[in-house]
């Protein structure tokens, strides 16, 4: 028997700080077209609200309806350049900041809610699912590795014990950690951290297994043992990306000419560099960046967050004008996809990464913070899709010297095929008979209450 659908309300509640509450807002949208009787309301902050639904006409959005809720930001709080600093106050403000939009979401629309689809950071969530009888579908936005490990964290601090971090050892009691080091964590794991983010994700590993199920931006095959490990933990895993194949996105616009100052260059010839929506390197690193970009004469595109004229070497804009292009917010995947792209320079974020196996790209990772070091440690110890860099900082001969392994040696080749195998597995995974597919099916189910165990 099918079950009425009309009588559903799905609550999102989005993160809305870095590339977290678009991706999900993309998930939703594919699932609000196959179930046009749900109701779904989007939860997140104004300023990301404005964000993600830009350019998103009632049309597109059909039923899905965008709610505001509080940053909990001090009315006199003044930006010190740390962006974990909003987040920190968000944290706090969390959940009463949601209860407030779901008490006027379901006072708008007349229905109860019936299934929470969150970011899988909001470990309340598993309390207030059974608070109301509904599902909770959690997501989350980054790679399997990290997912793994945060809700492995008792485990973890067993094993290491209380110097496993500073001795720096091996990961070898967790399925899918071999080559993997204490250190590549992200920080606040092995040892716990008592800052509102730490705790939130400490708190998420104990939650997540509580789940109906736990969606997940990546496909099976990137790595069977981790996919194997964390079906063994959840209720259910829905591999469900990577999304660029499986949700639509929106269009980033070429306005400044990459596309087709791209079509001049050799093929395999370029860098391509850009660090995410978060992290701008610090100074000397930029200045490292450019002196060995101009040294080694490689031809490049630098999406670049800032002003370049300020923060880049003297005279290096005029002199580079023909090598490369340094341009604001860049269309990443179609440069990613295009055959004159010879290697990215990333911090290693998990949609960069998927970005690059869909391109078939292989990266040279500065990490930063949270999953970044696990990230370029396991591109470069289990995948082999990319190298990290000597105490993790550009310097101009470290820089160098990478380039020149991913642009003109036997093992950059060798990177080079093993990301294109990844790129076939993602590419069969969204295809129509494919994992994700189907697993997104399984989602969409779930939410529609046309799902049952
Ligand atoms: C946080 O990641 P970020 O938002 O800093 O970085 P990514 O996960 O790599 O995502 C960046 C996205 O922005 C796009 C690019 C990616 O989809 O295609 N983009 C672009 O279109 N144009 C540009 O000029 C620059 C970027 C966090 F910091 C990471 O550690 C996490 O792994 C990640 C996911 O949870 O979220």
């Amino acid at each position: 028997t099918v079950c009425p659908t009309d009588d559903r309300h799905v609550a999102v509640l989005a993160f809305p700080y870095g590339t977290h509450a678009a991706p999900l807002l993309n998930l939703v949208r594919r699932a609000a077209a196959e179930a046009p009787d749900v109701t779904f309301s989007f939860l997140s902050t104004k300023a990301s609200n404005a964000s993600v639904f830009a350019g998103l006409n009632e049309e597109q959005l059909l039923n899905i309806r965008p709610y505001d809720i509080e940053d909990g930001l001090p009315e006199d709080f003044v930006p010190t350049g740390n962006p974990q600093d909003p987040v920190a106050y968000f944290v706090k403000a969390m959940p009463a900041n949601y209860r407030t939009a779901m008490e006027e979401a379901v006072a708008k629309t007349g229905r109860q809610i019936t299934c929470l689809v969150s970011d899988a950071f909001f470990w309340f969530c598993a309390d207030m699912a059974d608070e109301i009888h509904a599902k909770w579908v959690p997501l989350w936005t980054a790679g399997p590795h990290p997912l793994l490990a945060h809700i492995s964290s008792q485990q973890i601090r067993e094993n290491l014990g209380p110097d496993g971090v500073r001795e720096n050892k091996e990961i070898d009691f967790l399925a899918g950690f071999n080559g993997l080091k204490a250190a590549d964590l992200p920080e606040g794991l092995a040892e716990l951290k008592e800052d509102p983010f730490s705790m939130m994700l400490d708190k998420m590993g104990e939650a997540l297994p509580r789940a109906t199920a736990v969606a997940i931006n990546s496909f099976t095959a990137v790595h069977l043992p981790i996919a194997h490990e964390l079906e063994s933990k959840f209720h259910m895993l829905l591999n469900v990306g990577p999304f660029i194949l499986t949700t639509p996105q929106s269009v980033t616009l070429d306005d400044e000419g990459c596309l087709p100052w791209l079509n001049t260059q050799e093929e395999g010839s370029v860098v391509y560099i850009s660090f995410g929506s978060v992290i701008m390197p610090p100074p000397d690193e930029l200045t490292a960046l450019a002196d060995a970009l101009e040294e080694g004469e490689y031809p490049f595109i630098w999406a670049f967050r800032g002003n370049p004229e300020k923060s880049l070497p003297d005279g290096f804009m005029e002199r580079t004008k023909k090598q490369g292009k340094v341009v604001g917010w860049a269309p990443q995947m179609q440069i990613l996809k295009h055959s004159a792209v010879g290697v990215c320079m990333t911090h290693g974020g998990w949609n960069s990464i998927l970005d690059c196996i869909v391109g078939g790209v292989p990266m040279i990772s500065r990490p930063f913070f949270g999953d970044q070091m696990l990230n370029t440690a396991t591109l470069e110890h289990v995948w082999e899709i990319g190298v990290g860099l000597e105490n993790n900082v550009f310097t101009k001969e470290e820089t160098l010297r990478v380039l020149e392994i991913i642009m003109s040696s036997e093992k950059g080749k060798m990177m080079r095929e093993k990301v294109f195998e990844l790129k076939d597995s993602a590419m069969e995974a969204a295809g129509a008979e494919g994992d994700s597919t189907k697993n997104f099916c399984t989602f969409a189910d779930i939410l529609s209450g046309l799902h049952h165990d």
